[in-house]
């Protein structure tokens, strides 16, 4: 008798513990928002000449010309032909070469380009020279940069400003 009265507390205790409380929280239905039907994004076209990593390295010595690097991207064959920046009268594109030891650097009239072959202006090869800038930019700033291929397509991006030698700096 004794034994049962002990036991059967016990088992009430061990049920309480084990079933909890039934959750009464429905589970959240939050309706989207319907009737507004997402704007399909204007179609990009997969294809077309693209630049990206546009840069604008300022001269140390005010005066001196800035340089321009950028990678292009082109779907097509052809040649580019011209690159301008907004804020410089006027740029050149160069070619880095060593030559006999030394590292010389001469105007190119057009570079190549190919689908699938990255063209990069960078230090060390292409580069584009820029000219007597109206003297409103600042490291930090943005500027437009344009490159135009020979079938008069032109492809636009926006150019970070660089201190000078300042190309390794975030
Ligand atoms: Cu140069």
């Amino acid at each position: 008798m004794r034994r049962k009265s002990l036991i059967v507390p016990l088992a009430f205790a061990a049920l309480a513990a084990c079933s909890g409380k039934p959750d009464a929280s429905t589970p959240a239905t939050e309706a989207a928002p319907s009737g507004a039907p997402s704007e399909a994004p204007a179609a990009v076209p997969a294809s077309g000449p693209a630049l990206s990593d546009a840069t604008v390295q300022l001269p140390a010595v005010p005066g001196r010309p800035a340089v321009a690097y950028f990678t292009l991207n082109s779907d097509v064959n052809g040649k580019l032909v011209s690159v301008a920046v907004a804020h410089f009268a006027r740029a050149e594109m160069h070619e880095s070469k060593m030559e006999g030891g030394a590292m010389t650097m001469s105007p190119v009239d057009a570079v190549p380009i190919a689908p699938g072959k990255p063209i990069s202006f960078a230090p060390g090869g292409y580069h584009v020279m820029l000219f007597d800038m109206d003297g409103s930019l600042k490291p930090g700033d943005t500027t437009d940069l344009t490159a135009t291929l020979d079938s008069g397509a032109k492809v636009n991006a926006k150019a970070k400003v660089t201190a000078p030698g300042g190309d390794m700096k975030m």
